[in-house]
């Protein structure tokens, strides 16, 4: 069963948290999903529980590298996100980013510009559904 660690703001700010979980739920069905806390409408940007920054920082840079692909949701700016991501490349796992398109914005170009990951945009829950179908299969 493959490993997914999903990446998605959390002190970057919480309101896609219910998307974060139905994209969690879907990628359900292609592997074990190690970050299926970044869906959880508890977890609010004043924390997780008991862990110090420090542990969280280790903690998930192990299940980064413990990982077969990451699946990172880049509509809200998060420094964490930018930084597994960046992290996520450099071990030179497989990086899936998703967009969604609202207004004029435009993800980072650190993001759109790396030839390393793909980078798709998207509207609706159906259709990043969609792009993650195609990205494991
Ligand atoms: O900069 P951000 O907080 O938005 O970074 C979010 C990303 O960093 C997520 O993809 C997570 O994998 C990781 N991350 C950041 N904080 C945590 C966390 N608890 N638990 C798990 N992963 C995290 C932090 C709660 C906190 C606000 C004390």
């Amino acid at each position: 069963m493959k490993k997914i660690y999903f990446a998605g703001s959390i002190r970057g700010g919480r309101e896609d948290s219910d998307l974060y979980r139905m994209i969690i739920v879907h990628l359900g069905k292609y592997g074990e999903v190690l970050t299926e806390h970044i869906g959880s409408s508890g977890l609010t940007p004043m924390g997780e529980a008991g862990l110090t920054d420090q542990e969280i920082f280790y903690r998930d840079i192990e299940w980064l590298t413990s990982s077969d692909v990451v699946v990172a949701e880049v509509t809200t700016p998060s420094l964490g996100v930018g930084f597994e991501i960046a992290r996520a490349v450099d071990l030179k796992k497989r990086v899936l980013c998703l967009f969604r398109r609202r207004d004029e914005r435009r993800v980072s170009a650190m993001i759109s510009g790396c030839p390393d990951l793909l980078l798709c945009e998207y509207k609706t829950l159906t259709e990043a559904h969609v792009i993650i179908d195609k990205f494991f299969t």
